[in-house]
């Protein structure tokens, strides 16, 4: 018995992150108390694997419109913050803003791009990053807030004094906290 626990002590210490990885997050509209508008699922499959996010949400604004997505830096209490409180876009290393696919040095780590809702208010999201990471490394997205903004995400290429920093996405749609799982 002493023997066998030990063993599991052993394997636990060799293997101290099991992959794949799991994360989820369930948003809500900025300041909301009502039922979430739905859950995004994050999938990590190894240490150098990219990070795949799928979901589907609802009742967004109705148009056919891009919104910025994008992981901002701090965890909230959404009962007590709004998402303002979950701070800038998660940016480990001092970049600028940038798109989703720009290299790794001309992005923010949070920079996931845009999200595209429907006529409806659907979004349906089904998306692989490779520079976010689900480990407890620099680039963990673990206990950090997702947001979906009102605007679309203009890459830093706009003309207007926060696309450098933001994309001038304009306000918080919604949001919520990515917790493995
Ligand atoms: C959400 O509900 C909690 C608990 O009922 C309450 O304390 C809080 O003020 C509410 N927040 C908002 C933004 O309505
Ligand atoms: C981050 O980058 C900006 C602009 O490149 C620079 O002004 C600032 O000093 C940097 N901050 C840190 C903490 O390195
Ligand atoms: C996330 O928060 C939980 C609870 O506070 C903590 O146990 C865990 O270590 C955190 N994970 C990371 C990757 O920061
Ligand atoms: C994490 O970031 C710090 C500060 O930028 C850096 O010194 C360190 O090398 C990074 N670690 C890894 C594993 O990238
Ligand atoms: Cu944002
Ligand atoms: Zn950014």
């Amino acid at each position: 018995m002493l023997f066998i626990l030990l063993l599991f002590d052993f394997i636990a210490s060799l293997t101290a992150i099991l992959y794949p990885l799991h994360a989820k997050a369930q948003l809500y509209f900025d300041l909301s108390n009502i039922s979430t508008i739905g859950t995004l699922y994050f999938t990590q499959i190894n240490s150098q694997s990219p990070v795949f996010i799928h979901g589907t949400l609802k009742g967004l604004p109705p148009h056919h419109s891009y919104r910025g997505f994008h992981v901002h830096e701090q965890w909230i209490d959404r009962l007590i913050n709004s998402c303002t409180a979950a701070g800038p876009h998660f940016n480990p290393y001092n970049h600028s803003h940038g798109a989703q696919k720009s290299p790794s040095n001309q992005r923010h780590v949070g920079d996931l791009g845009n999200i595209l809702t429907d006529q409806n208010g659907y979004a349906v999201i089904h998306l692989t990053d490779p520079i976010i990471r689900l480990d407890d490394g620099n680039q963990s997205i673990i206990n950090r807030t997702i947001v979906i903004h009102q605007d679309v995400d203009d890459f830093g290429l706009g003309q207007y004094p926060d696309s450098k920093t933001t994309g001038h996405v304009g306000s918080h749609v919604a949001c919520g906290v990515i917790y493995a799982t």
